[in-house]
């Protein structure tokens, strides 16, 4: 191996890492959640609070925690626009992670649409 070889090996790898590293960070949330905006959501009979307004371009942790067995189908969330689904056990905190690139309303809800609220992206 000469000296020329090493340093274009080196950089390959260099850039494979960087590449892995671009992939990978989304889901490093220890470090990404450091500046994530971070909102915590009740479910009961409803969405509290239900309007809530984020950045575009900065990680969002939604914490969802269900109080109420009723109705039974908020024992899932979806998040429109962002193919995020979650199931939400009763009284256990459950985390979704995105980051909104784009302005504008969101959907999120129970499965059969009953319970709504609503992202604002600005
Ligand atoms: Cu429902």
């Amino acid at each position: 191996m000469d000296a020329l070889f090493l340093i274009a090996s080196g950089g390959i790898l260099t850039s494979v890492i960087g590449v892995w590293h671009a992939f990978r960070e989304p889901l490093d949330l220890d470090t990404l959640m450091s500046s994530a905006q971070r909102r915590h959501v009740r479910v009961g009979k409803g969405y509290q609070p239900g309007r809530i307004q984020l950045k575009t371009g900065r990680p969002v942790r939604l914490v969802f925690t269900r109080t109420l067995e009723a109705p039974a189908c908020a024992d899932q969330v979806v998040l429109e626009g962002f193919d995020l689904t979650a199931e939400l056990p009763l009284g256990k905190a459950v985390a979704l992670d995105f980051t909104p690139r784009k302005s504008g309303e969101y959907a999120f809800g129970c499965p059969g649409h009953r319970m709504r609220g609503r992202l604002y992206v600005v």
